[in-house]
């Protein structure tokens, strides 16, 4: 049987048009029906899987997938043994800390004893580490901007793109503790065939990026 890779891309979000756009503009071909859960490239041997991004660095590691392409925030809090093959330079962001509008904020001492609500806490935590804060991390998975609103956290730690979502929540932005961009990874472990086919394939995305500059 002819090696292919297996690849995890995003299936509906803000990394999924640029993952697809890259990948066609590597000139590799393939179908992708709506709903479908894997597709197979017509001239190439790569193979995708269309997950949600948070599962992607598991499946990777699992072995179920050989590659993906993730935001290196989900990378980096989900995950410690994956190799960063590319960095793609789409779907760039921020992770940062954000406080009421209202608040009086100099530095990070600010939230020692605070309650932050996160869906990023590894990534919070060594960062308060580092800074030698200690402040209690509230973990919930969605609309982290409205926790000071409704009284759950008094500061949060989000994503941020325009910066447009915090104010509309009457934040500001006091911190950046991260900065993210989509990146292709893999497992470190590739047996040879499998990293001979991942070669070509970072060969042409090198080609489409250094177009690009
Ligand atoms: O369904 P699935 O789990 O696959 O997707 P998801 O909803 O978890 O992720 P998705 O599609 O929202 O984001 C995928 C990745 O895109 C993230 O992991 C980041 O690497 C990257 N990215 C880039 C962003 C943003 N920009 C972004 N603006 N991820 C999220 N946001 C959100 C942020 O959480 C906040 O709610 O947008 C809001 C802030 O945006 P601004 O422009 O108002 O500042
Ligand atoms: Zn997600």
């Amino acid at each position: 049987m002819m090696t292919k890779l297996k690849i995890a891309v995003q299936k509906s979000g803000r990394l999924s048009e640029d993952s697809l756009k890259l990948i066609k503009e590597c000139g590799i071909k393939f179908n992708n029906g709506r709903g479908t859960l894997k597709a197979e490239a017509s001239n190439f041997p790569i193979e995708f899987l269309f997950l949600r991004d948070d599962d992607i660095p598991g499946y990777v590691e699992d072995g179920i997938a050989d590659l993906g392409i993730v935001g290196e925030n989900v990378l980096v809090e989900k995950s410690k043994g994956l190799d960063i093959n590319k960095r793609l330079g789409f779907s760039k962001c921020r992770l940062s800390l954000a406080v009421p509008k209202s608040e009086n904020y100099t530095d990070i001492n600010y939230f020692e004893g605070k309650n932050i609500a996160t869906s990023y806490p590894n990534l919070l935590q060594k960062y308060l580490d580092e800074k030698g804060i200690n402040a209690d991390i509230h973990e919930i998975s969605g609309s982290v901007e409205i926790a000071p609103g409704i009284g759950l956290a008094e500061g949060v730690c989000d994503i941020v793109s325009s910066g447009s979502t915090l104010f509309m929540n009457g934040l500001k932005e006091v911190e950046v503790i991260f900065k993210s961009e989509a990146v292709l990874i893999s497992s470190p472990d590739m047996p040879a065939d499998k990293k001979e086919i991942l070669n070509k394939l970072i060969f042409r995305i090198d080609s489409v990026l250094n177009s690009k500059n």
